[in-house]
């Protein structure tokens, strides 16, 4: 098939999905055009199959704001219509659902059909989509989908809560490569941290103010007075100066190391012993799923979709948003039995197997299928 993604190229979850699941599909034989503002930062390898499209905003003095949409929109159009797409997947609602839906209208008036599917990933539904500035245009061009998939049950149930969708929302979650995202022998960076045989916990984000990284500086500071232990904190974003403030306040900022923006997380992550999301919303948490492949058990919020992907007691343990304190006993009662910790390490990975790209790929595959074949018998019955 002939597939066209259009994202975010950001390190952002949905950024990642779309790129991972793109260089996936290519690696099966499908042809994918990546459709967006720059190159995404995970693609960077060469494949026969890929393609890449830049959406370039053309500025003017009466533009206050760029009207990407528009760009993109006629993008999508001039894509489509030369490589001759079978399908458009659109990754984020906002604004690549109505993007696609503007530019479908367009081919149409050319006589080209092209059906779009659009995933939900999470702020586009929880948090921005909801903003009275956006809501009409999220909920319609959800309801003119061809197709949309959300990333857990729980995103789901919020689509449905929050906005008035006819549509059918299918499920597929996020998935992770094995083969990239597994335990590698790194004992000497681990040495280089903990010099003195510390627990080492983590935690990766984009610093927003939904990941809640003040309680994550406060579960390390009530675990810390209990066990011998280093934080890492990898990522960056708005929050990173009030955290450091918070260290110094707390009188941790000589055990927590900012490591900033990484490639090679999967090196970092297989030092780790603990995991931390805390997020105050959180529709799937790839984030921790990444940490399970590399054997780290997660402690983490109830947010969204987080009790999908951590199951309580086994891979990790979930507590009410904001419980620091639950969080914090829950996170020493795993480190201070070794044996214990081995358990929950072998639970994690067992249970980001379960999420392997080779079981979750194919669920896309099947899904693209059935949208195209009932949108092309649409256009026979017509
Ligand atoms: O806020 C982020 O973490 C980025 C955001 C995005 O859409 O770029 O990530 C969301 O999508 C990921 C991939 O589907 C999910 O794993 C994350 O849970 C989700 N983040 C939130 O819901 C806050």
């Amino acid at each position: 098939m002939k597939i066209g993604i259009v994202c975010y190229p950001t390190y952002g979850g949905s950024g990642v999905v779309a790129t991972e699941l793109g260089k996936a599909l290519a690696k099966v034989g499908h042809e994918v055009h990546f459709i967006t503002y720059s190159q995404p930062s995970r693609l960077d390898f060469f494949n026969e199959n890929i393609f890449y499209h830049e959406v370039s905003v053309s500025s003017y003095p009466l533009f206050q704001y760029l009207p990407y949409e528009s760009a993109l929109a006629s993008k999508i159009v001039d894509v489509v219509s030369h490589e001759k797409l079978d399908l458009l997947h659109v990754h984020y609602a906002i604004p690549h659902a109505s993007a696609a839906f503007l530019a479908k209208q367009i081919l149409k008036s050319k006589g080209i059909h092209v059906p779009f599917i659009t995933t939900l990933h999470g702020t586009d539904i929880t948090l921005v989509g909801k903003d009275p500035s956006f809501e009409p245009v999220v909920t319609f061009s959800i309801n003119a989908s061809d197709g949309v998939t959300a990333v857990s049950e729980s995103l789901r149930n919020d689509t449905y809560n929050e906005f008035d969708i006819q549509n059918e929302i299918a499920v597929i979650p996020n998935f992770i490569d094995l083969d990239r995202f597994k335990k590698l022998p790194k004992d000497h960076f681990k040495i280089a941290i903990c010099p003195n045989g510390e627990k080492l916990l983590m935690h990766t984000s984009n610093f927003r103010k939904v990941k809640r990284i003040e309680d994550v500086v406060k579960v390390f500071h009530l675990v810390n007075q209990r066990i011998p232990s280093k934080l890492l904190l990898v990522g960056d974003g708005p929050e990173r100066t009030s955290i450091e403030m918070l260290c110094r306040e707390l009188g941790v900022q000589n055990d927590v190391r900012f490591l900033g923006k990484l490639d090679v997380i999967e090196e970092v992550l297989s030092l780790a012993d603990l995991f931390l999301l805390v997020s105050e919303k959180e529709s799937f948490g790839l984030a921790a799923l990444e940490a399970m492949a590399c054997e780290v058990p997660i402690i983490s919020s109830n947010a969204g979709g987080i009790p999908e992907v951590n199951i309580n007691g086994v891979t990790g343990y979930v507590s009410e948003i904001g419980d620091v304190e639950d969080m914090a006993n829950n996170a020493v009662h795993i480190l201070e039995s070794d044996e214990r910790l081995a358990t929950f390490k072998k639970n994690a990975l067992n249970r980001a197997k379960e999420f392997d790209i080779t079981t979750i790929l194919p669920m896309y595959e099947n899904y693209y299928e059935a949208v195209r074949n009932k949108s092309l018998a649409g256009l026979t019955a017509l």
